[in-house]
């Protein structure tokens, strides 16, 4: 079983789709073991996205992020990283396949709606960021 990290950025609330994201990856099989809303600080964002350092967009990144509340969730399930990335589908809505969230649903590359970790190493330590360990639950079925 593995857990990844996932945000749903402020266009997300904003345009009350948070619901309708959490149900899609409800729907792939994964389950909330974490969940919680907040207004990310710039501390933060740049601790999130600190390999994207130094790119055009970061500066643009950074101020999206911490424009309004967030949603951010660890979900738990098999093969979580990857199916929540698939899930997603990609970065550019434009590029993004139809049945995906960002597909579906996003506006812009700069609004896309979601934030998912790229690898189990890197969903560990983002939900750090995020989560104490008490805050992270197991399921009991
Ligand atoms: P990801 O969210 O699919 O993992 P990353 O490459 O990690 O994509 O980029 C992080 C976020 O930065 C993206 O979700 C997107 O909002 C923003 N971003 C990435 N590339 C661009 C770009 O070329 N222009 C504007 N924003 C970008
Ligand atoms: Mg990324």
């Amino acid at each position: 079983m593995q857990r990844t990290l996932v945000l749903l950025k402020p266009d997300a609330l904003q345009r009350g789709l948070a619901g309708e994201i959490i149900s899609r990856l409800e729907g792939r099989g994964l389950k909330i073991v974490a969940m919680k809303m907040m207004q990310m600080d710039e501390e933060l964002a740049k601790r999130l996205y600190e390999i994207h350092k130094g790119k055009s967009f970061f500066q643009g990144l950074i101020e999206q992020i911490t424009s309004s509340p967030i949603i951010a969730a660890v979900f738990e399930g098999e093969n979580a990283v990857e199916l929540v990335r698939g899930t997603m589908g990609e970065t550019d809505p434009a590029l993004a396949m139809p049945g995906t969230i960002r597909g579906d649903l996003a506006l812009d590359i700069g609004r896309n709606l979601i934030h998912g970790a790229d690898s189990e190493e890197i969903a560990e330590k983002e939900s750090e960021l995020f989560f104490s360990a008490k805050e992270i639950f197991r399921l009991h079925p």
